[in-house]
């Protein structure tokens, strides 16, 4: 297990960047290396690996290679019980809240349980919450659960609240990969008045104007995956927001 508590960094301040790697996208040294560069410049607090439809392989290797490649913590953040890897520094053990499908909500938990408890690495119970981001979305589809709709601030915030009774210790709002539309600011600042437990957003978030508005609304982790798919360079542009902030 690696000296570093993840729930104790996620909790400890606001607007922090987490970068999302697909490891069917993004797998080879020639790619990781880059990225692993220009994050730990930018600031970058952590790596979340993961997808709807990666293979184990596929994780272990990416995983392995980032590992070696960079001093910041790497987090699965798995789109099904395959995707594990003893190398990484946690996972976040996602119940799709949101959804009504238990293949999401415990079936997957429990065909992993034993291996996961075998792995030895921090294990961060994640209420997750899929946020119409106006196209459907792969986790969608794959899960075959319907989003919360964006203008349902009341819905998105009980589904948060009833997580949090039963024991979830981050909530992760995801407007899926590639969304048209965030998840809105609002729903973050309204979970605000009743739990300090930390909060990830992700999905479709595309500019610094964004990042500073989900950080004001205390954003614990915001999380970049297309963007810097298209181009590495917006990481210079966290850069400056994250020294400035
Ligand atoms: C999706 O939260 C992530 O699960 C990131 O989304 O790829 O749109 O940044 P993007």
């Amino acid at each position: 297990m690696s000296g570093i508590n993840l729930f104790q960094q996620f909790s400890a301040r606001f607007g922090q960047i987490a970068v999302l790697i697909d490891p069917e996208k993004t797998n080879r040294e020639e790619q990781l290396l880059p990225l692993a560069l220009k994050a730990e410049f930018a600031g970058v607090s952590y790596f979340f690996v993961g997808g709807s439809t990666v293979s184990r392989k596929e994780i272990e290797t990416t995983i392995s290679l980032l590992k070696k490649l960079t001093q910041i913590p790497v987090v699965i953040f798995p789109g099904g019980n395959q995707q594990l890897s003893a190398e990484a520094d946690g996972i976040l053990y996602l119940s799709l809240v949101s959804g009504r499908n238990p293949d999401f909500l415990i079936t997957h938990h429990v065909n992993s349980a034993l291996e996961v408890f075998q792995l030895g690495i921090e294990v961060i119970p994640t209420g997750y919450i899929l946020v119409d981001g106006g196209t459907k979305s792969s986790v969608a589809y794959v899960s075959q659960t319907t989003p919360i709709p964006c203008d349902q601030k009341s819905i998105a915030v009980s589904t948060a609240l009833a997580a949090v009774l039963q024991g979830k210790k981050v909530i992760y709002f995801d407007a899926g990969s590639g969304a048209k539309d965030c998840v809105p600011a609002e729903f973050i600042s309204e979970l605000r008045k009743y739990t300090d437990l930390p909060v990830i957003v992700g999905g479709g978030i595309r500019d610094i104007d964004r990042i500073r508005n989900y950080h004001e609304s205390k954003t614990n982790v915001i999380v970049i995956g297309n963007r810097l798919e298209e181009n590495l360079d917006f990481l210079l542009d966290i850069q400056a927001y994250v020294k400035n902030s």
